[in-house]
C-alpha cells in the first residue's frame, strides 16, 4: 500500500456518558506510540493535537435524563467541523473519546462525501447497536446514540442539522451481544445488516465483512470505520465501561483490519471508548493500536508462502 497521510485528532469527550475516564485516551494512544507505528509503516502523520467542543446550548425539548446534553452538541460540531477540514487532506483516525464523538465524524465524514459525490458507508464494530434516540435511551447516554443520529432518526433537538443521512443499507454492525429492546425493534426494521456474535461464530468475520467491502467498492463509497473497544472480548481488552463477555478474539479484531487494508477502501477511522483508568499496564492501549496499524497495512509477511510442485 503506498503511503497515506494519517490525520491524529484526539477527542478527548467524556460527556457521552456518565463513568469517567475516556478523556484520557488520547493521550493514551499517544503514549501507546500510535505516530510512529503509522510511520513505520510508510505513512505521513500528522497530529492536530485535540480537539475541544464549541460552545452550545442544551435544548428545552431534549429529554432530562440525558447526560451533558449541551457538551454533546458542542462536540458534534466540533468534531463533525474536524472531519471535514481533514479529509481533504487524508485519513482522520479520531482518538476517542468515548463513542458520543461518532455523532461529529460521521456528521463530518457524511458531509464530506456528499460534497465528493459519493455514497458514504459506515462500518460499526461494537457489542451494542448504538442506535438510540435521546428518547428511547434508558441511560440518557448519547454513546449509545451516535448511529441512530446519522441515520437521520428524530429527536436530537439543538443538534447540527443531519443534511445527509447515512442510508440504513450502507451500514454494517460486526460484534453486537448487548442490544436494548427499542433498539433491537427500530433496527429489525431497517436494512441495516447487523451481525451479532452468534452469527459471527457460526459463519466467521470474514463473510459478511467481504460481502459489505464488495459492496463498497462497487458503489465507488467512501468508508467510515468505528471500532469501540467493546467490541473486542473484555479478557483482551478490559479498559472499558461497558464490558461484555463472549466478544471477538484477538485474531478476529486482526482479521478484519487486515481485509478492510488489504481492500484500499477506509477513508476515515474512530478509536472509541478506551477508558484509560481501567487499563492493566496499557495493554488495551496497545491492542488498540495495533489494530490501527493492522487497517493500516502491518503484515507479518508482504505475500504467502512460494507454491511448490
Ligand atoms: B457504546 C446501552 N445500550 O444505551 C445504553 O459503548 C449501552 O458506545 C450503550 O457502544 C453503549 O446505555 C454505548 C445500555
Ligand atoms: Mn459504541
Ligand atoms: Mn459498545
Ligand atoms: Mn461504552
Amino acid at each position: 500500500m503506498t503511503g497515506k497521510t494519517c490525520i491524529l485528532i484526539g477527542a478527548p469527550m467524556d460527556a457521552g456518558k456518565s463513568r469517567r475516564g475516556c478523556l484520557m485516551g488520547p493521550d493514551a494512544y499517544r503514549t501507546a506510540g500510535i505516530g510512529a507505528a503509522l510511520a513505520d509503516l510508510g505513512h505521513q502523520v500528522v497530529d492536530i493535537g485535540n480537539v475541544a467542543p464549541d460552545a452550545a446550548d442544551m435544548h428545552a425539548d431534549l429529554p432530562n435524563h440525558i447526560h451533558q446534553p449541551a457538551e454533546m452538541i458542542g462536540w458534534t460540531s466540533s468534531l463533525a467541523r474536524a472531519a471535514e477540514e481533514a479529509l481533504p487532506r487524508g485519513l482522520p483516525i479520531f482518538l476517542g473519546g468515548d463513542h458520543g464523538l461518532a455523532l461529529g465524524s460521521v456528521l463530518g465524514a457524511a458531509n464530506h462525501a456528499a460534497r465528493e459525490e459519493r455514497p458514504l458507508f459506515v462500518l460499526w464494530l461494537d457489542a451494542h447497536t448504538d442506535f438510540h434516540t435521546p428518547q428511547s435511551t434508558a441511560s440518557g447516554n448519547l454513546h449509545g446514540a451516535p448511529l441512530g443520529y446519522v441515520t437521520g432518526r428524530d429527536g436530537f433537538h439543538g443538534f447540527p442539522e443531519v443534511a445527509h443521512p447515512i442510508p440504513h443499507e450502507n451500514i454494517c454492525l460486526l460484534g453486537l451481544r448487548s442490544v436494548d429492546p427499542d433498539e433491537r425493534e427500530a433496527m429489525q426494521a431497517t436494512n441495516v445488516r447487523y451481525h451479532d456474535m452468534r452469527s459471527i461464530d457460526e459463519t466467521g468475520i470474514a463473510r459478511p465483512l467481504a460481502d459489505f467491502l464488495a459492496d463498497v467498492e462497487a458503489a465507488n463509497g467512501m468508508l467510515h470505520v468505528s471500532l469501540d473497544v467493546d467490541f473486542l472480548d473484555p479478557s483482551i481488552a478490559p479498559a472499558v465501561g461497558t464490558t461484555v463477555p463472549g466478544g471477538a478474539t484477538m485474531r478476529e479484531g486482526h482479521l478484519a483490519m487486515e481485509m478492510i487494508c488489504d481492500s484500499g477502501l477506509m477513508t476515515s477511522l474512530d478509536l472509541v471508548e478506551l477508558n484509560p483508568f481501567l487499563d492493566e499496564r496499557g495493554r488495551t492501549a496497545q491492542v488498540m493500536v495495533d489494530l490501527a496499524a493492522s487497517a493500516l497495512g502491518r503484515r507479518v509477511f508482504d505475500r504467502p508462502t512460494r507454491a511448490y510442485s
